[in-house]
């Protein structure tokens, strides 16, 4: 086995290639954000020949554009890629045909591919052309950072991020008061960040109502990385000169509502560059959270950020639907008029509904906790 002593450990080309895989998260629609990394032998010693991650759009995928780097260097050499290559004549020919003429004799992947199209098949068509396979390299981190796409793939509807500020005294906003500051601009900085690397961002018709949100990505050169807005409204009641409805025609705003929303309504909201989407509604009229996540996994979105007020959190908590929370915790009491979104401390209620920390940041004053529902994480390794 001389020939694959490497002058660096395959674990670190695979944290590469998923760092890599990093770069266009949030904006290859409904493929998922891979990396790849090629190294071969050169003169006596490995190098790294070809880097590649799943383009803009979704295509090219990540190792096409890896082997284009390559080039003949590819002959002989490894492939370290985060996913299993796809195995399927898709908008793009199979990546796995791609890298058997290249000439690869290695490929190490971190995760298999669930989609109906591969599952399994792309390692087979590897091995078939005598070419070694190495699976399950980093797979738990891997499976973290795919998780958008393992969730519609898997579970036919997207892995649902929740983000909730509260105060100290554990408070969302004001009562009456419309988009009431509980954190500072580092928070907001960081908020922008995690609009981006969604397909999605997801409302209530009440926020729009109250606090007549944009929810674009306001960051110095990334304005138009915003995400799809999409916005639950059952009763048909967004009104026209809503910002979401007044920019649609620059950032996407899809429009959910009931079946038996009003023709005119739907027809005028067109008319405004929304799309509407008709799911059905609760008996309270309200869109049933399960059908519209499903239509929206249907869509192509992989990931959507739930910005939503605190019925509609609350109501997305209990329906279990929530995979990830992003808690953010300002300095400042509201005390009196404050708005209670969940019952007792948020840190508790999460523990209740299966949550598990993951990660703490410091952001200015305030600070972010992140969370993950350990069922949702079991949930995406599928049969
Ligand atoms: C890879 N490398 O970088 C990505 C893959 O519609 P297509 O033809 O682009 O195929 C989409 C499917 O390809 C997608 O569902 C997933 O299974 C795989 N994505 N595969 O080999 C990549 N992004
Ligand atoms: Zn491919």
């Amino acid at each position: 086995m001389e020939y694959f002593s490497l002058s660096f450990s395959d674990d670190q080309m695979m944290d590469l290639a998923l760092r890599l895989g990093r770069r266009c998260a949030g904006a290859t629609a409904e493929n998922p954000a891979v990396g790849c990394v090629i190294t071969a032998s050169r003169e006596g010693s490995w190098e790294i020949v070809g880097r590649g991650w799943t383009q803009k759009g979704g295509r090219p995928h990540a190792e096409r554009v890896a082997l284009a780097e390559a080039g003949p260097l590819a002959r002989g050499a490894t492939a370290y890629v985060t996913l299993e290559p796809c195995s399927h004549h898709g908008k793009s020919p199979p990546c796995a045909e791609a890298l058997i003429e290249a000439g690869v004799a290695r490929v190490v992947c971190a995760h298999a591919d669930p989609d109906s199209r591969v599952a399994g098949r792309g390692f087979e068509m590897l091995r078939k052309a005598g070419i070694v396979v190495e699976t399950g390299l980093l797979e738990a981190r891997v499976h973290r950072h795919l998780s958008g796409f393992l969730s519609r793939t898997v579970r036919g509807r997207p892995w649902l991020q929740a983000k909730m500020a509260f105060s100290p005294d554990g408070m969302i906003g004001k009562m009456g008061v419309g988009n009431y500051p509980v954190t500072g601009p580092e928070a907001k900085a960081r908020t922008y960040g995690l609009r981006m690397k969604a397909d999605a961002i997801l409302v209530g018709a009440d926020t729009v109502l109250i606090d007549d949100p944009t929810l674009t990505v306001r960051l110095p050169g990334l304005e138009d990385t915003s995400p799809i807005r999409v916005v639950l409204d059952g009763r048909a009641r967004v009104p026209f000169d809503a910002q979401l409805v007044t920019s649609a025609s620059a950032v996407p705003t899809w429009v959910m509502t009931a079946m038996s929303a009003p023709e005119d309504w739907c027809n005028a909201m067109e008319a405004r560059g929304c799309t509407v989407l008709r799911v059905k509604a609760t008996a309270a009229g309200h869109v049933d959270l399960l059908a519209a996540l499903e239509a929206l996994a249907a869509r192509g979105i992989n990931t959507i950020f739930a910005e939503c007020g605190a019925a509609l959190s609350r109501a997305l908590l209990e329906g279990g639907l929530i995979d990830e929370f992003f808690l953010y915790r300002g300095t400042t009491p509201i005390g009196v008029d404050g708005l209670v979104a969940l019952t007792g401390e948020p840190e508790a209620a999460l523990a209740s509904a299966g949550f598990i920390f993951e990660t703490s940041h410091r952001l200015g004053q305030d600070k972010l906790k992140t969370f993950v529902r350990s069922a949702s994480l079991k949930s995406l390794y599928g049969g």
